[in-house]
Formats: structure tokens, sequence, C-alpha cells
């Protein structure tokens, strides 16, 4: 008797395992809710979009993805959670944002890490840019590829950023991370983090006075429209994640996996093509839109990285010295 209800479990199990792994080359019919937080008018908005349509292709639309832009399922932080949660599939957002789930995220955040987009693409793609990638597993993330967001740059309504002076007690909003955090309270600014989805009206309200980040960004959302002066910093190279519901990803058949990964990989070849035009003309753009552009001289950029420096040994205690110097080997290797 007690062999017989043995045998029966044996053949239970062995059936429920079978009907929860779908077959490799299963595709089922699927809904996958990708969110993300600017405009649907933006580089992110169309990199999304290109994702759907490529998933959609590649899975004789069985695989339907629907985009959901300006943060309408939540800000990068609540989404993540989100996905933890498995309460929704997918989603783009900053790196940055992520340094509360895995610190090792924080590698990206060193001020003046990167020279060049391409340098950052050879990084980024690289086994190391991988490995920290892989590091989200543990949390119940899964990170697919990353996007351009971009080389950063400082806008702000009290008066053009000449020289280092002038941050000081300028309400500045980041990015919820404690390397933007620190990084900007080392040049004297007053640094304020704030979700995305909070700052326009922020900046429109006067509560803080300004903001940083890349040109494309400064244009989609219409930043100009209550910031009047933009210095080119380019202090830090900003790099988005496509992340999927690691709960939610196990479940998929291999075949589906496939195609989501490759879309992301088309998605991010050609997002980072439509980012690099769109940043050539997005100066001229915000110049017509009535905003006061500066540049910085090579000695005031030397002082600010100067200033910085202690940020970056912040992070190596936050990432560790063994990958940060792993990054630092892939970028000799993209300098050459
Ligand atoms: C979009 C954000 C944005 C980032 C920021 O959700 O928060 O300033 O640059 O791109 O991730």
């Amino acid at each position: 008797m007690k062999r017989l209800l043995l045998a029966t479990l044996a053949v239970a199990t062995l059936t429920g395992a079978m009907a929860a792994n779908a077959q490799s080359d299963e595709i089922r019919s699927r809904m996958i809710r990708f969110g993300y937080g600017l405009n649907e008018d933006s580089n992110q908005g169309r990199a999304a979009k290109l994702f759907a349509d490529e998933v959609a292709k590649a899975s004789g639309g069985k695989l339907k993805v629907r985009t959901f832009g300006a943060a309408s399922l939540g800000s990068d932080d609540q989404m993540q959670n989100a996905l933890i949660g498995g309460a929704q599939e997918m989603m783009v957002g900053s790196t940055a944002t992520l340094v509360g789930i895995t610190e090792e995220m924080a590698v990206w955040d060193t001020p003046f890490l990167f020279d060049s987009e391409q340098q950052a693409d050879a990084v980024l793609d690289s086994e190391v840019g991988r490995k920290i990638m892989d590091k989200l597993e543990e949390k119940g993330l899964v990170g697919l590829v990353y996007w351009e967001n971009g080389f950063r740059n400082m806008t702000n309504n009290v008066r053009p950023i000449e020289k280092v002076d002038d941050f000081s007690g300028i309400k500045l909003r980041v990015m919820p991370n404690p390397v933007f955090l620190e990084t900007f309270k080392l040049l004297g600014a007053n640094a304020v983090p704030l979700p995305f989805s909070e700052l326009f009206t922020a900046l429109e309200t006067k509560a803080v006075d300004g903001q940083e980040n890349p040109y494309n960004t400064v244009l989609s959302s219409k930043f100009y429209e209550v910031q009047k002066y933009l210095t080119v910093t380019n202090h830090v190279y900003s790099p988005w994640i496509v992340t999927a519901s690691k709960r939610w990803w196990d479940s998929l058949s291999e075949a589906e996996r496939d195609i989501l990964m490759a879309a992301a990989k088309k998605a991010r070849d050609a997002e980072r093509e439509d980012t690099r035009a769109e940043a050539a003309r997005a100066l001229a753009a915000l110049k017509e839109q009535g905003m006061q552009v500066n540049e910085l001289s090579p000695e005031v950029t030397a002082q600010l990285r100067e200033k910085a420096q202690p940020a970056i040994q912040s992070v190596i205690d936050r990432v560790g010295q063994d990958l940060f110097q792993e990054v630092e080997a892939e970028l000799k290797k993209a300098a050459q």
C-alpha cells in the first residue's frame, strides 16, 4: 500500500514538473506589461515601441507587449518592486535607481567614468557588464540589456554654471541614489533625491532649482519650459537597463525567452543610434526654445573631477575593489 502511494506520488510529481516547465520550443499567448518613465515621444518611448513590434513579429503575434510610458505604472522604484513581486513583467529604467537593490550597479554612477559612448558600449556589453547585470537575479530581477540614457548635463534657474562655486546653494534634484547624492554635495549643491516622475512639477513649482539629465530628456520632458540655464558638464554617463520579473521569466519557455532577448538587443542597437542622432540635434533645439547654454573650460572640468574624487572611493567601497578593477581593465581595453 505504502509502495503504491509512493509510486502514485512520484508519477504525480513528474507530471506536475512537466506541466510547469513549458516545452522549450513552445510559444504561448501572453500579455507583457512593459513600463518606462519618460514620455512616449522620447528615445525611451520609441525604443519600447520598437521592442514591442519586434516581439510581436517574432512570435507571430502571440507575445503581446503593451507599453506604458510617462511612469503610468509608477516610478522606476515602484516598477522594480512590481517586477520582483510578479505584478508586472518588464520595464526599462536607470541603473542608478537599482542601487538600493543591487549595490554593484553603483559602478555606473562613478563620475566621469566613460569618455565616449563607444567606450560605454564596449564596457557595458562586456563580460563584467553582464556580471553586474546577473547580480540582479538573486533579488528577483533579470537584466536583459543596457540601453543608452546618455551623458548628463546640468540645468537650473539660478545662474549659468561657469565655475565650481556656481553649484553653491543650488537646490538640485538628483536620482534617488547615494552616489549622485554624494557627488553633488561634494560639488557644493544642495542635492535633493526625487523620483523622475515628480521632477517636472518640482521644477515648475520651484521646489527645486535644477536637475541633470541628457539633452534628449531635457527636450522630451519639456524641461526647457521651466529651466533657463543649461551647462554642458557631461559629468556622468547614465545607462538604462531592460529588466524582467524573474518569477515570470522563469515560467517562460526557452523559445519565448529567446524572442524577448533578441528583440531587446535589436531595440538596444536602434535605441543607441536614435539617442545619439537626437542628442546631436537636441542642443540646437533647446537653444531655440530659449535656453541659455554654456560650456565649461577644460580647467573647470578638471576642478569638477577633482572635487568629485571622493565619490569614486565610495563607489569602490560599495562595489568592492575587485569588481571596480575589472571595470577599469575593460575600460582600458576599450580605450585602445
Ligand atoms: C526615467 C529615469 C530617467 C533618469 C532620471 O524613468 O531619473 O533622471 O535619467 O531616465 O530613469
